[in-house]
């Protein structure tokens, strides 16, 4: 079953209790922010939240944490919510092999119930803005999808591009955007720039969770992300076209905002708090100027927490990470590779269990890892253990890693890669040396260590299990 739109989900959540509506007045600085990063250090089980009393507003609401715990995370597929993570890893692959879905056209969509126009634009006004993170250079739009499109080939509809990338507000019809160098609207901005033309954009903000999630999978440049989206959710997802451009929108957006990032114009942008768990400082970055904006009756503007992990952030780009760079690695390795866990920072470090078939093998899986379109910008460090070994469980990897990794074989430092400048340990920003440390066991024709004797369960311990916890349930 797919939702419609974000009030579906809301409902949803609320109806499994993972949605905690705040009827008490809020300050929007500290408590939105501070709530949300509270939510979070709660655990993994957090609810969503939805403030609908907000000092200084008379009817704002405003949704944070939506996908900020495993059991939303498992809604937003449409599991059960108690599903264990690596099960929503391997349905998510499942459905991943389903792309594409095809589209369902509309030609409405409730966000056409307001409409405002060029004078009349005021974000400051229309949208109940909020800092999350005290040393943040001003206020954000930080869960929006961003669409635009390729300008060398616009009828390819899988080069239309759907992200979230981050907007900080600069005056009342003014954005300031952060395209990533690695991510496919710099592609776009570079082809509108080089032709000295503006490019269009249109912003969808408080969207259902389908779309949000393709939106922040490293799909390839070509991908769609709708019909990602699609095939996420088992039927089409409905899509309407802008009225001042070509570019096609969520359907059950709360608010949705048409404008064009200008040629060649640059502006101070920054700092924010990042999902590094570093501000980004601040940067010369490109502008969108807004032209028309739409939206729902009474929107619910949607907001997330970022900052140091885990924050709704990871969980929107933890299972979604892992799963692409599984697919291209399988591509290569069919029979080889099992499972891969790049849940952490968006793959900036990333875990690849495999088959070895002879000595040699895990390093140039760990190479292939590098050389996804993802690992370019992330995937400093891959760890590859054996196909025993679940990259989910962190305390095995630690064992493959303490008893299989040799530091004098198994350690390959690769220099001067690139990295998302975000990385704050890159020099110069986007550059760094990257590593791939096997931890596989060393098979024939290598002969290091001494593993012949690897150590087995008790015979009959999957029984036990079972057994144990029958007991326990009783
Ligand atoms: C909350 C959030 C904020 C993000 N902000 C940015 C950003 O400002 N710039 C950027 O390039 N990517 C940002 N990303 C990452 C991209 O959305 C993500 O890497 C996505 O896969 C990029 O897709 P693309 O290859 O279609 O560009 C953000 C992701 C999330 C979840
Ligand atoms: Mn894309």
């Amino acid at each position: 079953m797919a939702y419609q739109d974000f009030r579906e989900f809301l409902a949803a959540l609320e109806k499994e209790g993972q949605l905690l509506t705040v009827n008490e007045e809020v300050k929007p600085e500290s408590d939105l922010g501070a709530a949300a990063r509270a939510a979070s250090n709660l655990g993994d089980k957090s609810p969503a939240l939805l403030f609908n009393n907000i000092y200084g507003y008379h009817n704002a609401r405003i949704a944070m944490n939506v996908i900020g715990s495993w059991p939303n995370h498992a809604m937003m597929l449409g599991m059960p919510k108690d599903t264990p993570v690596k099960e929503q890893f391997f349905e998510f692959a499942k459905r991943y092999d389903q792309f594409p879905m095809p589209v369902k056209r509309e030609e409405t969509a409730p966000f056409h119930e307001n409409e405002i126009i060029t004078e009349d634009i005021n974000l400051f006004d229309i949208l109940p803005l909020f800092r999350i993170n005290q040393g943040d250079g001003g206020y954000y739009l930080d869960k929006a999808c961003v669409i635009s499109r390729d300008l060398e080939d616009p009828d390819n509809f899988g080069k239309q591009n759907v992200g979230i990338y981050r907007m900080q507000v600069k005056g009342k019809d003014r954005l300031g955007i952060q395209p990533v160098p690695q991510h496919d609207i710099a592609i776009h901005l570079r082809q509108a720039e080089e032709r000295g033309i503006n490019l269009p954009v249109t912003i969808a903000l408080g969207c259902e969770p389908v779309i949000t999630t393709a939106a922040s999978t490293p799909l390839l440049y070509d991908q769609s992300e709708y019909e990602m989206a699609g095939a996420i959710q088992g039927e089409p997802y409905r899509i309407v076209k802008s009225k001042l451009s070509d570019l096609d929108v969520p359907w059950g957006a709360e608010v949705v905002l048409e404008g064009e990032i200008i040629a060649g114009e640059r502006e101070y942008e920054g700092p924010f708090g990042e999902f590094t768990g570093h501000y980004s400082g601040g940067r010369s970055m490109p502008i969108i100027k807004i032209k028309r904006v739409y939206h729902r009756n009474n929107p619910i503007f949607e907001h997330l927490y970022l900052g140091m992990p885990w924050t709704e952030c990871d969980y929107m780009i933890g299972i979604n990470t892992c799963v692409p760079l599984y697919q291209q690695l399988k591509e290569a390795y069919p029979n080889e590779i099992v499972a891969v866990n790049a849940m952490y920072t968006h793959g900036l470090i990333a875990i690849v269990s495999t088959k070895t078939r002879y000595g040699g093998f895990a390093k140039a899986v760990g190479m292939r890892a590098l050389t996804t379109p993802h690992g370019l910008g992330y995937c400093k460090m891959v760890i590859v253990v054996d196909e025993d070994v679940d990259p989910f469980n962190l305390p095995q990897v630690m064992w493959a890693l303490s008893t299989k990794m040799h530091p004098k074989h198994d350690a390959v430092i690769i220099p001067d890669l690139s990295v998302l400048p975000l990385d704050p340990g890159s020099n110069p920003s986007g550059i760094t040396h990257k590593m791939i440390l096997d931890a596989t066991t060393p098979v024939a024709p290598e002969t290091r260590g001494h593993y012949s004797q690897p150590l087995d369960s008790p015979l009959t311990t999957k029984e036990w299990e079972q057994k144990l916890m029958d007991l326990m349930n009783k």
